[in-house]
């Protein structure tokens, strides 16, 4: 059992006890146990199973979710859930994902209207129905069109958080198969893609049967799709497909260069071997008949007198012209990182208190952070009026005088309200060491509005950055209607700063407007949005979605020593 299915279970409880309208705590509560299972950098199993340790030990678990998490590892499911899923059909709760769908409409429209497939909600919207159906609109209508066309074009696609635990698995075990001298990921994953479609993997093998055996029975594989020579497709048990492909040691560098992709990418190579009078496929570099180079990748780039270029890079963009002038960035690393400014407490909607978060940010090397609970729009979230801020950032004060060996900010993820005005008085955000201002409400607003409340916060003179600026939630709710360009102008024009939102749910600002932002010489800070002490992990996505960005670690602001760090706050101002 992993902890991705322990906290798909959670989440799923979480739905259906919102769908039935249950207390807003109880829901919170499984919620919350979601997002610390699935922020554990460990196999819950492996806690279970140690005498010393306890579950209730972990944030925001207490006996009774311990308890349900137990039962979940040993039996696979709970009866509760069981249970609830006999009350709710699965296509009532799969309405959620659609962006503006939330559980009041679902129960009503499975009620009301007796829906219970998403494809039973499309005709329902293109007949008129919910638009006539009380609380809904034709507006709402067009949303949830919107939203399931949305849904349709992400189609399957698992963040790269869910596959890297698994790919990692799977290529460790491969690798054990007897024969098998090498095995890596290609495709989107090795790519570090927010989302993987499917999963590629090369092997070299003596003997190509051993490993496919091997595959076909290992216990994250569900099905075997098919099975050739040298090539297999399975379904793993999480939903994702995954080919093997097993390649001579001789064409290894020429595979992994095709199936590491892009296509895009892919195309200009080949393009560039015609040019050249050579011919370049998965099994290697031709003139002609022979075989000029294949062994490595190094070899295959070389061939067009190209030096190798990171995965990460390879989409097909500006990678080639910086090659060919030998710019190609030093790309960041997550031991670049030394910050981190954006977290939450159980001021707000966090799990652990001020403390907690401060020796958990030590304990993994960090030198400064910032603790940035929500402001008071975010009820839901138990969001700070000026009162209670004020009386927290004391409390981080008196806290931080007590720890020494790292810096802590009094911040706020401010929200920018509807209106365009900002959550907080200026004089509040003007005692922050730290604001960051954010959407969250009134994300569908025509461009306009949303762009005169992003200009609105640039303005401002105690906003230091703006952060997941998009609103999107990767595979789920598209990005707000915005000019991204012109916002980043106008941060750029106004000395603020963009935050790459380090959730793999998010990774907003993503990759082209992280470059962007680069090009007009805007501080990036990559942060990990933090709502417990295991929340640190989900940095490594931000940094691979920088590299993505072709970013090095001189223009990610918190890779500076806090020295550096402060002067280029205090240069801000
Ligand atoms: P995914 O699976 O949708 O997340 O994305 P990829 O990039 O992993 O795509 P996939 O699995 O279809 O193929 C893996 C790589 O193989 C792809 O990045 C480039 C290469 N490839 C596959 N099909 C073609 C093709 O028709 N033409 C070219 N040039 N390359 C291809
Ligand atoms: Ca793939
Ligand atoms: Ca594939």
């Amino acid at each position: 059992m992993q902890n991705l299915e322990i906290t798909k279970i959670f989440e799923e409880l979480g739905d259906l006890l919102e769908i039935q309208g249950a207390n807003p705590f109880r829901v919170r509560a499984y919620r919350n146990a979601a997002r610390t299972i699935g922020d554990l950098a460990e196999p819950v199993a492996a806690i279970l199973q140690d005498a010393k340790r306890s579950l209730d030990d972990l944030p925001g678990i207490g006996a009774d979710l311990a308890a349900k998490i137990k039962s979940i590892v040993e039996t696979g499911t709970l009866p509760q859930l069981e249970e609830l899923r006999q009350q709710v059909p699965p296509g009532v709760v799969a309405m959620l994902r659609i962006s503006g769908l939330g559980p009041k409409k679902a129960a009503a429209l499975f009620k009301e209207l007796q829906i219970t497939s998403l494809d039973m909600l499309k005709e329902a919207c293109e007949s008129g129905a919910v638009a006539k159906l009380k609380g809904f609109g034709a507006k709402t209508a067009q949303g949830i069109l919107e939203g399931l066309a949305h849904i349709e074009q992400a189609g399957q696609r698992l963040y790269f958080a869910e596959v890297e635990p698994l790919a990692d698995e799977l290529v460790a075990d491969l690798k054990r198969v007897p024969g098998v001298t090498r095995a890596e990921a290609a495709g989107s994953f090795r790519r570090r893609k927010e989302t993987v479609g499917d999963l590629d993997v090369l092997v070299i093998a003596s003997d190509s049967s051993a490993a496919m055996d091997a595959l076909g029975s290992h216990p994250q594989v569900a099905q075997v799709l098919s099975r050739g020579e040298t090539k297999q497709r399975v379904r793993l048990k999480i939903g994702l497909e995954m080919d093997l492909r097993v390649v001579p040691e001789e064409s290894y560098g020429a595979a992994m260069q095709y199936f590491t992709g892009s296509k895009d990418h892919n195309i200009v190579v080949r393009r560039k071997a015609i040019e050249r009078g050579l011919k370049i496929n998965e099994y290697g570099v031709f003139r002609g008949e022979s075989a000029v180079a294949g062994r490595t990748e190094e070899e295959v780039y070389a061939a067009v007198d190209l030096p190798w270029i990171s995965p990460e890079l390879r989409e097909g963009r500006t990678e080639f012209d910086r090659a060919e002038k030998g710019r190609l960035p030093k790309l960041i690393e997550l031991g670049d990182m030394r910050g981190d400014l954006h977290m939450h407490t159980t001021a707000t909607d966090g799990a652990g208190t001020i403390r907690e978060m401060i020796d958990a940010a030590k304990a993994r090397g960090l030198e400064y952070i910032a603790i940035t609970d929500h402001s008071q729009r975010v009820s839901m979230a138990n969001g700070l009026d000026a009162t209670r801020l004020r009386a927290h950032w004391k409390e981080i004060e008196r806290v931080r005088g007590e720890v020494s060996g790292i810096e802590v900010l009094k911040g706020i993820e401010c929200d920018i309200l509807e209106d365009a005005t900002l959550d907080l008085p200026d004089d509040v955000l003007a005692e922050a060491d730290w604001v960051i201002a954010v959407l969250h409400y009134g994300l569908k607003q025509p461009r306009e509005q949303i762009m005169k409340r992003l200009l609105a916060a640039i303005r401002n003179p105690h906003v230091h950055v703006i952060g997941h600026l998009t609103g999107r939630i990767v595979g789920k709710r598209p990005p707000a209607d915005m000019n991204v360009d012109e916002v980043l102008r106008g941060a750029a024009d106004h000395g603020k700063w963009i935050e790459i939102n380090a959730h793999p749910s998010r990774l907003d600002i993503d990759d082209v407007g992280a470059a962007q932002a680069r090009d007009l010489g805007i501080p990036i800070v990559i942060n990990t949005d933090s709502h417990n002490v295991n929340g640190f992990d989900v940095m490594r996505y931000g940094v691979f979605q920088a590299r993505r960005a072709g970013l090095e670690a001189k223009d990610v602001a918190n890779t500076r020593s806090w020295p550096e760090f402060r002067e280029l706050l205090a240069k801000h101002r």
